[in-house]
């Protein structure tokens, strides 16, 4: 087992949730959100880089945090995080975040589609209210063999197929970003296949580690790490974790991703992490933990291998691991 179940693992509270903090002083967050004080509020507080506190829905944060996901190294710091993004609409490069604050999040309507009951459209904030948000501590490991750790808030993609009522036997979820290139300029970019589109099984969605993330260090979702709404499947290399999500098909037909469609030989549908598998041009064995500069042994699964490798039995025929 990859993971080490160490209770109260202490993680340096002061860079995980600076909200945290701002509770244990005696103030409680919600109270001043409802009086009006929510702009700067955030800002107040050291290291919070990217404070969320206009988003409509800040009043849902910070979430109780689900004690099962348990982390063997530190979280990593949000303005690392929030720094270091891979976010091809905005461009290629890393240093992203401040050309994605024109994204928009506000009107956002999903569309849920396909093989479903009967296809509907919902705002985020409506969605919001159907749901129990929840923080979990997961790893993300880049197919570019580097790592980093973030308090990811949100609900699991199973309560999401619920609300969606998917017809019996439907095998695969699409997922796909929004498209508009004026706010996003490197969708000008016509090389690109855009939208972005990801794509897991059912039975991926509705295992318990994948999680649909609207917010990370207590807050809102920081805009250069997909906000709204994007997923996250921690076992995965992070590019399955579309960002900025405006459309969930159901499906028999097995999605074509973005990477797959720009490079069908270096990245195929399952992208599940494995050390022992190299990408097309160079090795998996081991990555760089962001924010502390380190390289550590990647692990089967990401380490996530007791909650997921079962899903995978009878499938070795598949590329399971590009
Ligand atoms: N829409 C969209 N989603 C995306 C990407 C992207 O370029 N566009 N990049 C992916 C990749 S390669 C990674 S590693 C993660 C990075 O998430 P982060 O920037 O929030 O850390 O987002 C994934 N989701
Ligand atoms: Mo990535």
């Amino acid at each position: 087992m990859n993971i080490i179940h160490r209770k109260g693992w202490e993680i340096p509270e002061r860079q995980a949730t600076p909200e945290h903090l701002f509770m244990d002083r005696g103030v409680d967050r919600r109270n001043l959100l409802k009086a009006g004080f929510a702009i700067g509020a955030g800002s107040m507080l050291p290291g919070a880089a990217f404070a969320q506190t206009a988003d409509p829905s800040a009043g849902l944060y910070p979430a109780k945090r689900n004690e099962t996901y348990v982390l063997d190294r530190a979280l990593t710091p949000e303005d690392v995080t929030g720094r270091y993004n891979n976010f091809y609409e905005y461009g290629p490069a890393k240093n992203i975040y401040q050309a994605a604050q024109r994204l928009e999040t506000r009107p956002w309507v999903i569309k849920i589609d396909g093989l479903v009951e009967k296809p509907f459209e919902i705002g985020i904030d409506d969605l919001l209210k159907q749901v129990q948000l929840e923080e979990r501590l997961y790893r993300l490991r880049c197919v570019e063999a580097w790592s980093m750790t973030i308090p990811w808030t949100g609900f699991p993609m199973k309560r999401l197929v619920e609300l969606a009522k998917p017809q019996s036997g439907v095998q695969y979820v699409r997922l796909e970003t929004f498209m508009d290139p004026k706010m996003a300029p490197g969708q000008r970019q016509s090389w690109y296949p855009w939208p972005y589109v990801e794509g897991v099984t059912m039975a991926e969605a509705m295992n318990d580690l994948s999680f649909m993330v609207t917010g990370a260090y207590g807050k809102p979702l920081a805009k250069q790490h997909g906000a709204p709404i994007r997923l996250h499947s921690p076992w995965k290399y992070g590019f399955k974790g579309a960002k900025s999500i405006r459309k969930i098909t159901f499906t028999n037909e097995r999605p074509k991703s973005y990477w797959e469609a720009l490079q069908a030989s270096e990245y195929g549908f399952w992208a599940n992490v494995n050390p022992a598998v190299p990408h097309a041009r160079w090795s998996q064995a081991t990555e760089e933990v962001l924010g502390v500069g380190n390289r550590v042994p990647t692990l089967i699964w990401n380490g996530y291998g007791e909650y997921v490798a079962d899903m995978y039995k009878g499938l070795e025929k598949e590329r399971l691991f590009t």
